[in-house]
């Protein structure tokens, strides 16, 4: 069939928006209608060309909803008419990972998403005869998408999918970084470096967590009224404090009877291996947990004194919020709907698929949290 695409032709350059074909579902695949994607900064990542996994042609987008419009031999678990959010990390609930219990990581189909096709080793979208990969299993950037069966969350069919397709990636990430990966407990300090899609997110789940202190990092000022809006309680801007940031937030987290200071956890939102030491060092000595989140480009590596580690401070990675999807997804949409965590205002732009490339111009001017594609 003909579908409406932006297609990454190679790294570096505009979407191109353009009729794509695209095969029907095999065994155990599921055809959907995308009706809305988020833009994450991992996409501009891949598009960027700095992604070791990145492969062009291909078609990115990875924060999706939409509706089933059929399904392939031998699926069971999601019919016609279903809504769904499609999943980067799926949960097939019988590979050692997910047996583990130990990581939201499934393994059953990493290696062929990884290399931009389904687990058969095929893709389904072509142009003009020539392949295109998939992305992140997902390739939400067409109205149409296959992904594996395992790969997708069956949500409530009330919730509205421009808003709760940000589920499928930044919310849960955030979120689900507080509250599956940290455990952060009422009480705790926290400091978030980075307040965008994610780091907003972060800051919900550190309030709905009871967190006292919650400092944002940001170099965009404007960042700071976002975060109060969301929980923050106080905004450093780096440029602005006139020395050391690790220090300067050290002493922010000092209390009467505590003089070592440092923060409970810490959460790198950026993706910048600077700032990911920064966010290490600035936890407290003995037990402070800082979670990476942010993906750092090819070549970038993280580093510190081996000190800060044998003084008991935790480095530890988390991604898509250490979120089981099929699981956990339908749980936040409806967490959503009840109103226990906000979206909407976090939704600072939609546009058409022609404009997608907007939402890239929109991210790296900073002014936008998140923009989303209504088909
Ligand atoms: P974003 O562009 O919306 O936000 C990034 C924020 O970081 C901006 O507010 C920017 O001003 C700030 N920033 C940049 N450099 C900084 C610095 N040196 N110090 C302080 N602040 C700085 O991006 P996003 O969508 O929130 O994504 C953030 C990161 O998380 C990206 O690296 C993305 O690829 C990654 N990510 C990871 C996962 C995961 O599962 N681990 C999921 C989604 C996104
Ligand atoms: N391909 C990149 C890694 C990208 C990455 O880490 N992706 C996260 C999700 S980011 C969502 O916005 C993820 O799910 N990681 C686990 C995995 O298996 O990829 C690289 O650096 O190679
Ligand atoms: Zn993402």
């Amino acid at each position: 069939m003909d579908v409406r695409a932006a297609v990454a032709i190679a790294a570096g350059k505009p979407l191109e928006v353009t009729t794509v074909q695209l095969d029907g579902p095999k065994a155990g695949e599921v055809l959907v209608e995308i009706r809305a994607t988020g833009i994450c900064h991992t996409d501009e990542f891949t598009l960027s060309g700095a992604d070791p996994e990145g492969l062009f042609p291909a078609i990115l987008g990875h924060e999706g909803a939409g509706v089933v419009v059929d399904v392939g031999p031998g699926v069971t678990s999601v019919k016609e008419g279903d809504h769904v959010i499609p999943l980067y990390t799926p949960e097939c609930r019988q590979c050692p990972s997910c047996l583990s219990r130990k990581t939201n990581l499934c393994t059953a189909i990493r290696v062929t998403q990884g290399a931009g096709v389904m687990p058969d080793g095929t893709s389904r979208f072509s142009l003009n005869g020539q392949k295109l990969h998939h992305y992140m299993g997902c390739s939400t950037f067409a109205n149409f998408t296959v992904l594996p069966e395992i790969a997708v969350a069956k949500i409530r069919e009330d919730a509205p999918f421009d808003k709760v397709c940000y589920i499928g990636c930044g919310v849960t990430t955030g979120i689900g970084a507080v509250i599956n990966t940290a455990k952060v407990e009422p009480g705790a300090k926290a400091i978030v470096f980075g307040l965008g899609g994610i780091g907003l997110n972060v800051v919900q789940g550190l309030r709905l967590a009871g967190a006292d202190m919650i400092i944002g990092v940001d170099l965009n000022n404007a960042r700071k009224e976002w975060g109060e809006r969301f929980g923050m309680t106080h905004f450093v801007n780096p440029k602005e404090i006139g020395g050391d940031l690790v220090p300067h937030l050290v002493n922010m987290t000092k209390t009467g009877a505590d003089q070592i200071g440092g923060a409970d956890y810490t959460f790198d939102c950026t993706g910048n291996v600077t700032v990911m030491r920064q966010a290490l060092e600035a936890c407290h000595r003995g037990w402070g947990q800082s979670i990476i989140i942010g993906v750092a480009p090819a070549g970038a590596e993280v580093a510190t004194r081996p000190f800060q580690l044998v003084t008991g401070r935790v480095w530890k990675g988390t991604a898509f919020g250490g979120a089981r999807g099929r699981t956990d997804v339908p749980r936040i949409v409806d967490w959503y709907m009840d109103g226990k965590i906000q979206i909407d205002p976090m939704i600072t732009h939609t546009m058409p698929l022609p404009d997608i490339n907007k939402a890239f111009d929109l991210m790296h001017a900073g002014e936008s949290i998140r923009s989303v594609v209504i088909f």
